[in-house]
């Protein structure tokens, strides 16, 4: 290997510019990206200019670990995961690149001495918001970690053009604005033409036989699309591995252009290409239904044929036979949005490679494998056939083929069960035709997994009960977790600087190690330590809820918030009935006592989602009126904050005195806020759904409020004929919300605006918010009793900290490790030619 030549500049040696970590390099390095790259000086430099020097300063830093990282997984064939998300939710890459460098200190330092603030800066980063919610932000935690843990990885994506809208809050509904965080460019990617791909759509296929006499398919596509991967660095915390998070973009290949164009048509080349592009154009904004659109099928054949593709390279370049393609990969499919997988490698080794269905089949099984997370019937993915067959002519065939074999399986397992047939088939036959993603995932992976005890339970015993008296082998449960480092570490280094004191820092590598603060919890000044720092944070949040809502918040009252994706079954309304309760109370008796709370509330609605944009309304509505309200006084305030994000949870999460975590039982599959909250000290309320179960277990019941119905009591009282009128009728806090509601109260007189919202409770409340209110309403007031203790409550707050070692992802990978991947760790040695000289 090279080494690098030493040439000496004013006693720094180049490398040092590139690769050096102390505060004198970084400076010179950061003035160097402001010339060299931004072309800037300091007089002229805007904010973003500094930014932009700032990130090309941090990644330069990666660089060197990530080529180390890329020269050892090849040089060793590493067995690598390959995880394949429709979404990635990353956050703003600058913080946590810092945090996982260990050089947060030096750059704020390097920075200040220049005239500049880190905070700053770090606030002017576009996050690439390619996620909706929870799904993508969890294979964001998973590939911190798989970095962290040194374990090779390869993320696979969508370089949406346009990621989740930005929210933006008029008259008190949703309105939807178009994010463009590409605007000023991404520092963190580099694009890799050279290792492009091209994917097939539409058209017909026609049978033939080979040279050999073998009945072969052809695929005619209608069209062709290029798919060019922009990769960016992954950096593990405190390692040398840097991963890759490997994003495709579409465009139009030239080649296609070009007939185009020679043919005159330059206008139809021109369109060719804007039709290519736009599949790569937009995210999807809805987190359940995928309402069958041909764009996002084609967007998730595009994304999984191209990093396929991708993998097959790799395995030809290491010189592994594709035959052990199952020994050099496992393929992880977040959901069923890459479920089509499935299909796609058995077209690529069958019709591509010259393989046989039978070992092609035992590769495609062995490699993949499944996480479910939903338990919503009407989000599991189904594409009708005429779309598929018009897309997709070929996949189509092959799924045929492997419902064929599949139900032949089932027949010799359950003789005579032709209903059980009909429930199972990869195809719905029972109106329009549509292929079922989650049975072809099932079908075709070696492991299903669902995200939370409770969850996987369900599916089990409800949403996949087939599937697992077919294959129960095959089903396992993996609880989510969060990545300490960016939801504590870096959003919290009061409350990390705090802990670390007091017991080092190995915890932020080994959360269970937090568990060593519950020999403080009886330490009068630990916790007022403690306490005095959640009082600074809520301080800063009330200082920013003053600037962006112009709303004066009590940061004494208990911050009690909700934030998290809009939907009915998450149920942010029956919160808005418990702050109508409380503000019934203070109007029939205004001197009572009530503990003073602040609700806030963050997330967006599926743009389509019409009660989802009404109960938005209905908060921002109840706002208007409450706080501004004589009576109220400052007992009660509920602040909307517009346009929640990853780098909108980081300033919210530690400001939390009451996590909400209230949907129905059986209806959130996990959840990974209530951990981020629970790690940053806030209590939980909420009932015995998702990873909620889990958390109760591990801090103790008296350390955690619960109500509501269980999941069988949920089943139970449907079963039973559920009748939400009977509660409003006997309830009379309850009917007196509603009735605050129906009469205008909060719309200006208009009686209409909410009714549909009323009516769908008064009539049908699918999600049981009548039933649960009641508890709900008598945990909210043990609460509030509760929070006037201040020393049990921080004692409670520690505790809850203390006791989150179980939900870091870290834990969830090894376990993903150990018991579906069959990965070792791969650590990584600086190589000497690029090492930082320090
Ligand atoms: O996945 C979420 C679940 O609702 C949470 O309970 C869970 O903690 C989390 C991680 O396992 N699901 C989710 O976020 N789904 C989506 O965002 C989604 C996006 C597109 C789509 C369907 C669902 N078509």
């Amino acid at each position: 290997m090279q080494t690098v030549p030493n040439h000496q500049v004013d006693n720094l040696q180049i490398e040092d510019d590139r690769t050096g970590l102390s505060v004198e390099c970084l400076k010179r390095a950061f003035l160097d990206n402001l010339f060299y790259v931004q072309g800037k000086f300091p007089k002229i430099a805007t904010k973003n200019d500094y930014y932009m020097a700032l990130a090309y300063t941090v990644r330069d830093r990666l660089l060197q670990r990530w080529i180390n990282t890329a020269v050892i997984y090849t040089e060793r064939a590493s067995r690598t995961v390959s995880y394949l998300s429709a979404e990635f939710l990353m956050g703003p890459h600058l913080g946590n690149n810092l945090v996982n460098l260990g050089i947060y200190d030096q750059v704020k330092q390097a920075v200040s001495e220049l005239g500049l603030d880190l905070e700053d800066l770090l606030e002017q980063e576009e996050e690439p918001g390619l996620g909706n919610g929870g799904l993508g932000r969890l294979a964001a935690c998973y590939l911190d970690s798989m970095a962290t843990l040194e374990i090779p990885s390869l993320g696979y994506g969508i370089r949406y053009e346009f990621g989740i809208f930005d929210q933006d809050i008029r008259d008190g509904w949703q309105v939807e604005i178009t994010d463009k965080w590409l605007h000023c460019g991404n520092p963190w990617e580099i694009a890799r033409p050279e290792w492009e791909v091209y994917v097939r759509l539409g058209g017909h296929t026609e049978a033939y036989t080979d040279e050999h006499g073998r009945y072969r398919v052809r695929w005619i596509p209608f069209q062709v699309i290029k798919g060019v991967p922009h990769d960016t660095p992954i950096l593990g915390y405190k390692t040398n591995t840097a991963n890759t998070l490997r994003l495709w973009t579409a465009e139009a290949p030239e080649s296609f252009d070009f007939a185009a164009f020679n043919s005159g048509d330059y206008l139809g080349a021109v369109q060719e290409k804007m039709v290519s592009e736009n599949l790569s154009k937009v995210l999807y904004p809805n987190d359940d239904s995928s309402q069958g659109k041909r764009l996002r099928l084609a967007q998730q054949i595009f994304f999984v044929s191209c990093s396929l593709q991708d993998m097959i390279r790799i395995v030809f370049r290491q010189n592994v036979p594709l035959e052990k393609f199952h020994e050099k990969f496992v393929v992880q499919l977040n959901d069923t949005h890459p479920a089509i997988a499935v299909a796609e490698l058995m077209r690529l080794l069958i019709d591509e490679h010259d393989m046989g269905w039978d070992q092609a089949w035992q590769i495609t099984q062995k490699s993949l494998a499944y996480t479910n997370h939903t338990l919503l019937p009407e989000a599991l993915e189904r594409w009708p056939i005429s779309l598929f067959r018009e897309l997709l002519p070929r996949h189509l065939e092959i799924i045929y083929e492997i419902n064929y074999h599949f139900l032949e399986e089932v027949k010799a397992k359950f003789p005579g069960d032709s209903d059980r047939l009909r429930r199972m088939s990869l195809i719905d036959e029972s109106g329009e035709k549509y292929v079922r993603m989650a049975h072809l995932a099932c079908v075709g992976s070696h492991s299903i997994n669902g995200v939370a005890a409770l969850h996987t339970k369900l599916l089990q015993q409800d949403v996949l009960r087939d599937f697992y008296q077919m294959y129960p082998e095959k089903f396992n449960n993996k609880t989510n977790g969060v990545t300490p480092r960016r939801f504590i570490v870096l959003s919290n280094p009061r409350l990390t600087n705090l802990i670390s004191s007091k017991i080092g820092d190995n915890w932020i590598k080994h959360l269970e190690d937090l568990k060593h603060l519950e020999a403080f919890v009886d330490d009068p000044e630990f916790c007022s330590q403690w306490r005095s720092i959640k009082s600074a944070i809520k301080q800063d949040l009330v200082a920013y809820i003053a600037q962006q809502n112009g709303i004066t918040v009590n940061p004494d009252s208990i911050f009690d918030i909700q934030a998290k994706r809009f939907h009915e079954y998450k149920r942010q309304h029956l919160n808005a009935l418990h702050i109508i309760t409380l503000y019934n109370r203070i109007k029939a008796n205004p001197d009572i006592d009530i503990t003073p709370r602040t609700f806030i509330f963050g997330g967006k609605a599926a743009p389509g989602y019409y009660m989802a944009k009404l109960i938005i309304k209905l908060l921002n509505s109840i706002g208007d009126v409450v706080n501004n309200d004589p009576d109220v006084r400052d007992r009660l305030k509920v602040v909307f904050l517009k346009d929640y994000s990853v780098k909108f949870a980081q300033r919210v999460y530690p400001a939390a005195d009451l996590s909400e975590q209230i949907s129905m039982a059986g209806k959130e599959a996990s959840g990974t806020g209530n951990m981020k909250f629970a790690l940053n000290g806030a209590l939980t309320i909420g009932t015995l759904d998702g990873a909620n179960v889990e958390i109760r277990e591990e801090v103790g019941e008296d350390n955690f409020f619960i109500f509501g119905l269980t999941a069988p009591e949920v089943y139970a009282l449907k079963a039973r004929g559920y009748r939400p009128l009977d509660y409003y009728h006997s309830n009379r806090e309850l009917k007196a919300v509603i009735d605050r509601i129906a009469s205008g109260h909060f719309s200006h007189g208009d009686t209409k605006l909410f009714k549909p919202l009323l009516d769908s409770l008064l009539y049908r409340d699918e999600y049981l918010l009548f039933a649960d209110y009641q508890a709900y309403i008598d945990c909210q007031d043990r609460v509030s009793q509760v929070y006037r203790d201040r020393d049990r409550w921080t004692r409670m707050s520690i505790l809850n900290a203390a006791r989150m070692g179980k939900f870091s992802s870290d834990r969830s990978i090894r376990d993903y490790c150990q018991d579906i991947w069959n990965i070792k760790p791969v650590p990584i040695e600086l190589g000497e030619c690029i090492q930082a000289k320090e």
